[in-house]
């Protein structure tokens, strides 16, 4: 694989004072091993290029599992910290910040809503959506106190929270961190006489991703958003989009429900709103719905802070204009054609959409770890998801040869 010449920032690593080996050996007495990462020690990156601490540079086919939708270091981006870095970096929301109103007018206007609640973390996000369905569910619905129930689907993921993980169906992330949050119905995804027959008087929402990320890029038949929003309007609930993956330019559009032309009540925003360099995250809605919180009933110590509104302000500026969204359906189809070439030679199906692929690997040729393993030592990371399956999702600026250097390295493991 040939890399662009070395950063400015890559340079920095030369002289490191350990080696991947040793890195990864001191971590292990004193870091929790909730990961098993790959045998990788990334020290510099930028665009779609990472560089490890031996100097090797890889191709980022993850980026931070959507959240470095422009690239490592986008120069507006790390210009923008940069400003406000010198100026003012939290305040608390005890005072106002210059910051947030442009940073909640854009983002409000790009998405197509009234207000933002600003936050931190994409769990974060989906908690404070939760919080505030219910409490819309009481004080508009009529719903009775502590009665409010929201319908998710099987094989989500929402984040890693307590509550979160209670209406998860992974038994891996559940599995030892009860007792569990009541009030959510889980419903089949894809399936909308599933979903109507759970929702009632109680029901505050539908929690859904509108394609589902870890479940392996599950891109629902078309006309399923379309039918849960309708559904959820016809029987007098909200409709939540956890576009946390999937927003923000990913898919070819700015939130994945625009494919069909859905507006939620409340989209939730994480990952990529930072820019990957703070972490930023916001619950967009109606005034019907985010009017309900009154000064005191929620809050967070970091959301809407300067610097994050000052990067979120960046980032929402670079998808004003379309063309990251454009970028991602024209380069989405050099990534499903050079998919489609591999099917039958070692790749058993694939989910697509903009710069975004589930790829079925056949599993006589190792699992999505061997397969991981195996891209690293041919310069591209990813990440499986489930058994055989990985995930691609470049930054959106990773350019065509790079793709394509990318999907040769993917048909050389498989070698077929
Ligand atoms: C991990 C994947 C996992 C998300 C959606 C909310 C959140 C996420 C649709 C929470 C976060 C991350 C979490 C990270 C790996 C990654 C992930 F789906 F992207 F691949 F885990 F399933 N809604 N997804 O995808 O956002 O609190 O993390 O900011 O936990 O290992 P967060």
């Amino acid at each position: 694989m040939t890399a662009p010449a070395r950063t400015d920032a890559a340079a920095c690593t030369e002289g490191s004072a350990r080696t991947t080996a040793e890195l990864i050996r001191a971590e292990e007495p004193v870091l929790a091993h909730n990961y098993h990462p790959l045998p990788v020690v990334v020290a510099a990156a930028e665009g779609a290029w990472v560089e490890d601490v031996e100097g090797r540079r890889h191709l980022d086919l993850l980026a931070g599992y959507s959240a470095l939708n422009f690239g490592h270091r986008h120069p507006a981006l790390i210009a923008a910290a940069h400003r406000q870095l010198d100026r003012l970096t939290l305040t608390s929301r005890a005072f106002h910040n210059d910051r947030l109103a442009e940073f909640a007018e854009r983002l409000t206007a790009l998405v197509g809503q009234d207000m933002m609640l600003p936050m931190n973390t994409g769990a974060e996000a989906v908690e404070s959506g939760i919080k505030v369905a219910r409490k819309w569910a009481y004080d508009v619905k009529g719903v009775p106190a502590d009665r409010a129930t929201i319908v998710v689907a099987a094989d989500n993921f929402h984040g890693r929270t307590t509550t979160i993980v209670s209406f998860s169906t992974d038994e891996t992330a559940r599995t030892g961190f009860g007792p569990f949050t009541p009030g959510f119905r889980v419903v089949p995804y894809n399936d909308l006489a599933a979903m109507e027959a759970a929702i009632d008087a109680t029901t505050a929402a539908v929690l859904i991703e509108p394609i589902q990320g870890e479940a392996g890029v599950l891109v629902p038949d078309d006309g399923y958003l379309r039918g849960v929003r309708e559904l959820t309007r016809r029987t007098g609930c909200l409709l939540i989009a956890d576009e946390i993956q999937s927003g923000l330019g990913r898919t070819g559009r700015t939130l994945a429900v625009d494919h069909e032309d859905v507006v939620p009540d409340v989209v939730l925003l994480g990952k990529a709103l930072g820019g990957g360099i703070v972490p930023v995250s916001a619950v967009v809605g109606s005034r019907e719905v985010l009017g309900v919180l009154k000064p005191g009933e929620h809050g967070s110590t970091f959301g809407g802070n300067p610097l994050a509104a000052a990067v979120g302000t960046a980032v929402v500026e670079l998808l004003e204009t379309g063309g990251f969204q454009r970028r991602a359906a024209e380069a989405g189809v050099v990534l499903r054609d050079g998919l489609t070439e591999l099917v039958g030679r070692g790749v058993l199906g694939f989910r697509a959409r903009g710069l975004w692929a589930g790829v079925d690997i056949d599993p006589a040729l190792g699992t999505g770890r061997e397969i991981s393993e195996r891209l690293l030592a041919e310069g591209v990371l990813v990440k499986d998801t489930h058994g055989s399956t990985i995930r691609l999702a470049p930054p959106l600026t990773i350019t065509d040869d790079e793709l394509r250097s990318a999907l040769g390295a993917l048909e050389k493991v498989l070698g077929r």
